[in-house]
């Protein structure tokens, strides 16, 4: 079979501009789910090479594969829809599969209204893959697969949910060089997470499964082996569980010697780790850590069911700062129940805690969340824009479909401007903020275009 893998291209210019150069990873687990089946696999990572969904068709027309598969987070379903129809009208035969958050949060609808996807993989993509490819290779009855969602007969038929892989190290090595050389890698040490935030989809549930460290140091070694990437990103849910596995990958990191060859950054959550364990990702080689930190009003924290406190939070930034380690806070605005007054917190908060970078991020309901089901309902003093699809609910396609009672966007994105304005200069970080905004200007430019159209429309 030949078979081509697409991530699709970014909706804005800008936003790819600050992002492109980082290779998708389940782009390569799922080639390598199909290797030794005598299959013909291409990878399309549009968003690494910046590609347009132009060019990304002419490499589909010039493959002529039988199967399209893409890989599909919710902000990418408008183009993911546009290349299934265009791959439907250069031929109706080419099989069109599709995987990733989006379907695995919305398994009932992720064929049904999506004429031109045929079959959705739902869940942990690697061993449905590769029995469904076959099981169509052979064409025989898929209908027995766990974790596909498909039409038959104009019905919508769910197959049972496919059990999640126990050993992560049975998954098939990737193979990097399968794409171009990126300037970041994200290498995969556990899937899963514990925690049970409102706002996030666990999309590998609740059990931390993880890789062995030696695995872990092969992976990287692999990748260096082709290309000198600027740096790694530890992926995980939530980096540093279960502690023991951590203490062995860092030494590992170590003994190999990998920690004075290599940057990696990685993402937790405040109020897990000590300083003694920052001391040692530093020594292991990390330079960045990220925080959840999402609010600065206590009383948020607990309704998102974060499972942290103001003190925590503090101690535990001050901590990797003391390790030596760049800060990076992650916050939200529009919580459930959120008002101008715990706002004000959050961008206070993040001001205060003078990390080396903050993302201040407005709340979307992801399909699958408690935040999704609070805003169908009414609940949490939201306002939703039913006439909206979901995938509307992303700033890239202009429209928000998330309002707030208690506060009016415009108003959250003057907090977003002053908080990224005054965490520089408050800081006395002027040669930095300059830096920064540099950087972002395109970005930028669009974002203070999203907040004037709020504060004209009065949203
Ligand atoms: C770590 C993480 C990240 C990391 C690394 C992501 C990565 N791709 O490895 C970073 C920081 C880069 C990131 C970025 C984003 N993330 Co994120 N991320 C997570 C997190 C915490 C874990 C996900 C994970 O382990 N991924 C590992 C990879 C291997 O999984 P995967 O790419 O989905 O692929 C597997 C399956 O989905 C499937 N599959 C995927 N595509 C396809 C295609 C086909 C054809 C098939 C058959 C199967 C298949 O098979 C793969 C292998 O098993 C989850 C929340 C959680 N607790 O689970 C959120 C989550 C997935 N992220 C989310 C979002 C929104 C994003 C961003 C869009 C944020 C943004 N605005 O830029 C980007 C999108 C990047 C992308 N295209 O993947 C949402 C997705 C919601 C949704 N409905 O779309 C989640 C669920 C969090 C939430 N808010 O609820 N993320
Ligand atoms: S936000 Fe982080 S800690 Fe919370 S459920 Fe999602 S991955 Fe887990």
């Amino acid at each position: 079979m030949k078979v081509c893998i697409i991530n699709p291209p970014y909706i804005t210019k800008s936003y790819s501009s600050a992002v492109m150069g980082t290779p998708l990873p389940c782009l390569v687990y799922l080639k390598g789910s199909l290797r030794n089946k005598n299959h013909h696999v291409d990878l399309i990572d549009a968003k690494l090479e910046g590609l347009s969904f132009e060019d990304v068709m002419g490499r589909v027309k010039s493959s002529m594969p039988d199967i399209v598969a893409i890989s599909v987070v919710t902000t990418d379903m408008p183009i993911a829809r546009d290349i299934a129809k265009a791959v439907k009208e250069i031929n109706p035969e080419v099989l069109v599969i599709v995987g990733g958050a989006h379907p695995t949060s919305t398994p009932q609808k992720a064929v049904s209204g999506e004429p031109n996807f045929d079959i959705a993989v739902i869940g942990e993509g690697e061993v449905t893959f590769a029995e469904l490819i076959d099981a169509l290779d052979q064409k025989k009855d898929y209908s027995k697969i766990d974790g596909i969602v498909y039409r038959k007969n104009n019905e919508v038929v769910l197959t049972q949910p496919r059990k999640y892989v126990e050993d992560l190290d049975e998954l098939p090595f990737p193979e990097w060089k399968n794409l171009p050389p990126g300037n970041m890698y994200y290498v995969q040490i556990s899937r899963g997470c514990p925690f049970q935030c409102s706002f996030c989809y666990r999309l590998f549930g609740q059990k931390v499964r993880v890789h062995s460290p030696a695995r872990i140091i092969r992976e990287i070694q692999s990748i260096l082996e082709y290309v000198q990437p600027e740096e790694f990103f530890f992926s995980a849910a939530t980096f540093g569980l279960p502690k023991d596995h951590s203490i062995e990958l860092f030494d590992a990191l170590i003994d190999s010697g990998l920690n004075k060859k290599i940057k990696w950054r990685a993402a937790t959550r405040p109020g897990l780790h000590d300083l003694d364990f920052f001391k040692k990702m530093k020594e292991a080689g990390c330079f960045s850590v990220g925080f959840g930190i999402e609010s600065g009003d206590e009383e948020i924290l607990k309704k998102t069911s974060k499972d942290s406190d103001l003190k925590g939070i503090e101690k535990s930034i001050n901590m990797a700062k003391a390790a030596g380690l760049e800060t990076v806070g992650f916050f939200i605005f529009g919580h459930p129940y959120e008002t101008k007054k715990t706002a004000l917190k959050t961008s206070n908060l993040a001001i205060k805690l003078n990390l080396s970078l903050v993302t201040m991020g407005i709340m979307t309901p992801w399909p699958g969340t408690n935040v999704f089901e609070m805003a169908h309902n009414e609940q949490g003093d939201y306002i939703l824009d039913k006439e909206q699809p979901i995938e509307g609910q992303h700033k890239h396609f202009g429209k928000r479909v998330l309002l707030f009672n208690n506060i009016k966007l415009s108003y959250i994105q003057w907090l977003r401007i002053r908080t990224y304005f005054l965490l520089y200069f408050k800081n006395k970080r002027f040669r930095e903020g300059i830096s920064f905004f540099a950087k972002y200007l395109e970005d930028g430019i669009l974002f203070l275009r999203e907040a004037a159209a709020d504060i004209i429309f009065r949203r």
